[in-house]
């Protein structure tokens, strides 16, 4: 069709929305595709920056295998997998209608669940009209991929600062020491903290005569291009943390700051972190005393540092701790919310209040009926899902809404996360492919693709290390609907009504959303008249409106006309290549939401956790199994794009990584098979032999064990992989967030003879 002799039709700008770092994409059209995909140089954030994954939303947009009608079950094949068939959107949602009104009566509304995955926080129309679905639902049994990832950053937060969405991210421009735990950001692109051209701003840190340390088992890219990579055993972050703690309170008398004036709970501390010593730190993180020792003193004697933990803290056993930790480390030494240190982004869509009274932060508001945990952050642990499911009695899952999630390979103990989903009577699922987790679904809603839709990254600029907002209309028009109004219309039917008319849902939420503005003193249109200001919002679709009202309203809006070259979303549409709103400022005390005001330090259960740490400490000093860590791979994002041959051709990537002395141990050899085994399930992998990993310590990617009967996903199944989920356990969690323990799980390691045996 393409025919390069034909100029191109436009070139559109839009943000790529494929990960955190929000690059900009230069986007050629010619004959209504896609012609050629590159960096946008004029964007105000990413300057040009792309990675492999953001020129394939093309392939992804022409996808043959990605879902373009509703997929209904019709059936079973003689393989005791489902059959589907295509049917119209109203058949669909009719079928929706009935299932829902048929597990309703029977069990009620608590024997529903949702689960929503990751793609979620990249999407504007799940942004906006996710909330009104949940809450019409009434269904108290959330999940999400929260907890398979950052929910211990969330936890922290709202102990010490009041709120689980006041995360401080790396002030990467402008510091002089960048010290990185369990993240790969040169793969990844960087995670809570949204730094397009993350690689370019760590050399530019080095450029500027500072320093970059990171902290990780595995030799990653970015420890490679680090100062210095210390080699830690996976799970033990906590110990070298609370050392470090130690070493800077021993230091001296504290920095007389701006915000340790804040802070209350020192001395606890102090006492807290007493048994810490860098000798026993060393006997259990594989790290030198001395190491630690000098690794405090450069933290301490920094300038401006900024301390960035990620997936590779959260996602083990002593999630929240490290993630206290890590801001302990900034709060001591005084880079808490200063320039270079680690500071709270203002988005755009912030909401502007004056100050009031918080409130302190809860968990445990209901338990998980099977397990008995506490709900965090309004949701109950991903681990806990199959036993919700599967596990008679009152209360019992017996339907399911997924969106945009797929479970079976991300969530531990996937076969039987997998036995669950076939379990349920009734499931539906808002996704684009026919995959793992989906083919369990009754109904498949397919959302049009990323280029089909209006995007606008409502989470990320929230954890961005500058102030930009960007928004981005639909490169194409499509005939399948977007997140906003699939769920306005799941909206409608949960709530027993004609499901026609899916702006219902739109006007409710704009004007739901104009009530509590005018009622807000310090909002921009306190005092206004909402039906006014409703007949000013503008937008095309449900999500741009809700968008619109939440930008004018925001920290930079126009206030509907109140302050002069304020945000709008008609000022976006005529900014494609976004707008800078300049280098994050300090935030405190006026972000405090707790209700004193102050930080808390021991506003959560610390001091014991602490007293817990201290404990495992003797278990794992004489524990020498392998631990079993993961990693990502710059042409991959988590379970979803294998069905696109540009990124996964190749040698397969699914390899188990074994350190030379534990192959030679273990009688392993490179591109040779192993058996992985651990408390929970087993996997047979090819053996990838290298010291990019530390003895005591194997890799294994997450999102990979396609293939699976009854999906369809062409390419995938041909680069299938092994799931490394099969190996998690799910009673490992983080007790304070209910995170899995992804990272550091225990497992035997041994010669395999077969693929797959
Ligand atoms: N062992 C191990 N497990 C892990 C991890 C790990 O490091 N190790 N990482 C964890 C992390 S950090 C995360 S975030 C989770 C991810 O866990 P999930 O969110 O459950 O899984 P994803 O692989 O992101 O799957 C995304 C789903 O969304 C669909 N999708 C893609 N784009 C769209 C869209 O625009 N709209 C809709 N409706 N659907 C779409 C895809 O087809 C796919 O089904 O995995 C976790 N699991
Ligand atoms: N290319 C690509 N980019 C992605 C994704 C993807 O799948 N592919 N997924 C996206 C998602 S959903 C997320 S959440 C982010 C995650 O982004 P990151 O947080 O950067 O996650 P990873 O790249 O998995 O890096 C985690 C690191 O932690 C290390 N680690 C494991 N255990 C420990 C430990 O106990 N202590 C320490 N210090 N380190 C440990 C691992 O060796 C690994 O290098 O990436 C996002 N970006
Ligand atoms: S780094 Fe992330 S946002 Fe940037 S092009 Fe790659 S996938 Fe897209
Ligand atoms: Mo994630």
């Amino acid at each position: 069709m393409s025919n390069s002799a034909n100029p191109v039709d436009r070139v559109v700008f839009r943000t790529c929305p494929l990960c955190e770092a929000t690059c900009g994409l230069q986007i050629e059209v010619r004959d209504g595709a896609v012609a050629r995909i590159r960096g946008d140089r004029d964007d105000v954030f990413s300057h040009g920056f792309l990675c492999p994954k953001g020129s394939t939303l093309k392939q992804l947009h022409e996808d043959p295998d990605r879902l373009r009608r509703p997929l209904v079950r019709t059936g079973v094949g003689s393989d005791g997998e489902p059959i589907f068939g295509e049917v119209s959107w109203d058949e669909a949602y009719a079928v929706v209608a009935e299932r829902l009104a048929d597990i309703r009566s029977r069990y009620g509304n608590e024997s529903i669940g949702v689960y929503l995955g990751n793609p979620n926080v990249h999407n504007l129309g799940a942004g906006t009209h996710n909330r009104p679905f949940l809450k019409a639902l009434g269904a108290r049994s959330m999940f999400s991929a929260s907890t398979v990832d950052q929910m211990p950053r969330h936890v922290a937060s709202g102990y010490l600062y009041g709120s689980g969405g006041s995360m401080p991210v790396p002030d990467l421009d402008r510091t002089d020491l960048l010290v990185i735990l369990g993240s790969n950001p040169l793969v990844s692109n960087g995670s809570i903290c949204t730094a397009p051209g993350f690689g370019d701003r760590m050399k530019a840190i080095q450029a500027r005569g500072g320093r970059v340390i990171v902290i990780d088992p595995s030799r990653t890219a970015t420890a490679a291009t680090a100062d210095l990579h210390l080699a830690i055993r996976p799970g033990t972050d906590a110990v070298l943390l609370a050392a470090v703690v130690r070493l800077l309170l021993a230091a001296g008398p504290l920095p007389e700051t701006r915000v340790l004036a804040l802070v209350d709970g020192v001395a606890e501390l102090r006492e807290s972190v007493e048994p810490f010593t860098p000798e026993l730190a060393a006997t259990v993180c594989g790290v030198e005393a001395a190491s630690i020792v000098a690794l405090a003193a450069e933290i301490g004697g920094a300038t401006r540092a900024a301390v960035h933990g990620r997936l590779g803290t959260t996602t083990v056993e002593f999630g929240t701790l490290t993630t206290w930790l890590i801001d302990v480390v900034s709060i001591v030494t005084g880079n808490l919310d200063e320039p270079g240190g680690a500071m709270f982004p203002r988005s755009a869509t912030e909401r502007v209040r004056a100050a009031r009274p918080g409130r302190d932060y809860q968990v445990g508001r209901w338990t998980s009926r099977v397990n008995g945990n506490p709900e965090v952050q309004g949701e109950l642990p991903a681990a806990d899902l199959p036993d919700e499911i599967l596990v008679p009695g009152d209360g019992q899952l017996r339907m399911m809404f997924t969106v945009a999630g797929n479970p079976v390979l991300s969530c531990p103990d996937s076969r039987r996360m997998d036995e669950a989903l076939a379990d349920v009577e009734a499931m539906v699922s808002v996704d684009i492919y026919l995959n793992e987790t989906t083919r369990h679904a009754d109904v498949i809603l397919p959302p049009a693709d990323a280029l089909e839709k209006s995007h606008y990254d409502l989470a990320f600029y929230g954890l961005s290390i500058r102030n930009v907002a960007n928004y981005s209309p639909p490169v194409f028009a499509s005939d399948q609907p977007a997140e906003d109004e699939i769920m306005a219309r799941l909206t409608l039917l949960a709530l027993g009504m004609d499901a026609t008319d899916p702006k219902v849902v739109d006007d409710q939420l704009v004007d739901q959303l104009l009530a509590s503005e005018v009622i807000a003193p310090g909002s921009p249109v306190f005092g206004r008249d909402p039906e006014e200001l409703a007949a000013m919002v503008t937008g095309e679709r449900g999500s741009d409106r809700v968008l619109d009202v939440l930008v004018r309203t925001g920290a930079y809006g126009d206030g509907f006309g109140a302050v002069p070259d304020g945000l709008s979303l008609e000022w976006l549409l005529a900014h494609p290549h976004g707008c800078d709103l300049g280098a994050l400022e300090p935030r405190l005390p006026e972000l405090i939401s707790t209700a004193s005001g102050r930080i808390n330090l021991f506003a959560g259960p610390f001091g014991p956790e602490l007293e817990r740490l201290a404990l495992r400490v003797g278990d794992w000093a004489n524990d020498d199994r392998l631990l079993l860590v993961g990693r990502r791979h710059l042409r991959s994002n988590n379970s979803w794009m294998h069905n696109l041959e540009v990124l996964v051709r190749g040698r397969s990537r699914c390899t188990l990584q074994v350190n030379p002395v534990d192959a030679a141990k273990l009688g392993l050899v490179n591109a040779g098979q192993a058996r992985v085994r651990s408390e929970v399930g087993e996997v047979a992998v090819e053996v990838e032999v290298t010291d990019v990993v530390m003895p005591g310590v194997v890799s294994l990617p997450h999102g990979w064990g396609h293939g699976v009967a009854g999906t369809k996903m062409a390419v995938a199944a041909r680069y299938a992989g092994v799931n490394s989920n099969l190996l998690t356990d799910p009673s490992a969690l983080d007790p304070l967030s209910g995170t899995s323990v992804l990272n550091a799980i225990p497992v035997e390691v041994e010669l395999a003879h077969e693929p797959g045996r």
